[in-house]
């Protein structure tokens, strides 16, 4: 998914210039035994050289481990882009490693009943790594005003407490953070915790996730970064009928197994649910469950299972079944999604189907707004292709400054279909080719045009490409994404 050619090789490169986290931890002295002799944490932490150091005066070269390591790492959302792992995030000198007493009398001095907060501070685990991504937008719709549109800023937070045990949170602001203002008006802003778990791993195959997490449905919803999508705007399908970016709070299982070239990948989980609210204008977007509430007792279970046969292919299934209100009526949904990659060219798409047992947007209290009544669609659909090009032009290329050597341009064609329900063919039913170019001087900072051809089944016509009777409105967007 990464936007750039030779994704493989990038990888490689990545994970060698990486500091060797193994190696460092097994030459430098032994901090662990510094760190007992001494009197306090305090002077622990000045005596212990800092990570910036080590990093700078050890050798860059990874050995195989290492590498091994990094390119394994744990699974933000950020999935399949090397960039995006943190470097520490892979260390093996965690808890438990030869030189960990250290360690091991800071994480007492944390739990201790005894110390105080200022003294628990003093011995803060010292392994966390931060990064994160943004996107800045600029919009132009035909008949509309433009604007320019904040649209993300995410921070991310790793750290390995244990060799077997990480924690991985994704905090999010939308559009400003609060407040943010909408039709004139200063309202709540959005300060989200998208992503917050903490991982338990028994085996490769066998890990356990608990807290909120990105709920495994389909490709999109689990590589959301904006910097590693080649458009800026989501295909709808994908955010209405599969709700994304779709985050619960719930528990289960994931894991890999590789079998010589290929790759078998799961995650399943129970999480509280969609509730009742689904309508034809949102999808399943109001009904994404609470992160703190369920609206029945029932848990919803989902699960993506992914075969990579190669790096240059992946194709996988999602499912989802849970019922939506307190009354055994249920949402089952579908998805398929690919991804392969040939040369200079990507291919990926997605497929959603939901079903949904006949019933009322209800079940919430009285005073509700949510409690409509209003009945709730029975089945919706939808899909989007995409192909990415990648591309350099030789002439002006031969002008860059030799640091921007890996510059290049991404042309991407998308067609995407929504129907939030088959039953009836009205606005909600929207068709659209979405043609762009991107460039990135570098892989993680990328400057994104596209036009967006939008048309919809308003009156009940049939205004798709193949109809005859395709009308459109057009649309411009424009944004820069990049990670840190
Ligand atoms: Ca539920
Ligand atoms: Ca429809």
């Amino acid at each position: 998914m990464a936007g750039a050619v030779g994704f493989a090789s990038a990888v490689a490169g990545q994970a060698a210039e990486l500091p060797n986290t193994a190696a460092q931890a097994a030459e430098l002295p032994n901090t662990a035994a510094q760190a007992a002799e001494l009197p306090n944490t305090a002077a622990q932490a000045a005596e212990m050289p800092t990570t910036a150091a080590q990093a700078t005066e050890l050798p860059k070269t990874a050995t195989p481990a290492a590498k091994a390591a990094a390119e394994s790492g744990p699974r933000l959302e950020l999935e399949g882009d090397g960039a995006s792992l943190p470097a520490a995030a892979t260390s093996s000198a965690g808890l438990g490693a030869p030189n960990d007493n250290g360690e091991r009398k800071a994480m007492y001095e944390r739990t201790s009943l005894l110390n105080n907060l200022t003294t628990k501070l003093l011995s803060v685990h010292n392994k966390t790594t931060l990064g994160g991504y943004g996107e800045v937008e600029f919009v132009k719709a035909a008949g509309q005003d433009s604007y320019f549109n904040h649209h993300r800023y995410v921070l991310f937070f790793y750290s390995q407490i244990h060799p077997r045990i990480s924690t991985a949170t994704e905090l999010e602001f939308e559009f400003g953070g609060s407040p943010t203002k909408r039709d004139g008006v200063q309202t709540t802003g959005e300060a989200l915790l998208e992503f917050a778990v903490v991982d338990f791993k028994a085996a490769d195959w066998l890990n356990f996730r608990a807290g909120i997490v990105l709920v495994p449905f389909g490709a999109y919803n689990l590589r959301h970064d904006s910097p590693t999508q080649d458009l800026t705007d989501r295909p709808l399908p994908l955010t209405t009928i599969t709700p994304s970016t779709w985050f619960e709070t719930g528990a289960g299982v994931f894991g890999k197994l590789e079998l010589g070239d290929q790759t078998l990948s799961y995650e399943a989980y129970a999480i509280n649910g969609l509730d009742a609210k689904i309508t034809e204008a949102q999808g399943m977007k109001g009904a994404v469950g609470g992160k703190g509430e369920d609206n029945n007792g029932d848990k919803a279970l989902v699960g993506r299972v992914a075969w990579a046969p190669s790096l240059k292919l992946e194709l996988a299934a999602s499912g989802y079944s849970g019922e939506y209100d307190d009354q055994q009526r249920r949402v089952r949904m579908l998805g398929l999604d690919a991804t392969a990659r040939f040369g200079r060219v990507e291919f990926q798409g997605e497929f959603v189907q939901a079903w949904i047992d006949p019933g009322y947007v209800q079940g919430f209290s009285a005073s509700s707004p949510a409690n409509t009544r209003a009945p709730v669609p029975t089945d919706m659909r939808g899909w989007y292709v995409q192909s990415n090009i990648h591309f350099t032009l030789g002439w002006l290329w031969s002008l860059l400054p030799p640091d921007l050597s890996d510059a290049v341009c991404t042309g991407v064609l998308r067609y995407e279909q929504t129907d939030p329900s088959l039953s009836a063919r009205n606005r909600f039913d929207v068709d659209k080719l979405t043609v762009g170019i991107n460039f990135r001087p570098v892989e993680g900072y990328v400057w994104k045009n596209e036009v967006q051809l939008v048309s919809n089944g308003a009156g009940g016509l049939d205004r798709r490409l193949w109809s005859g009777g395709w009308e459109f409105e057009p649309k411009y967007v424009t944004s820069l994404a990049f990670l840190f």
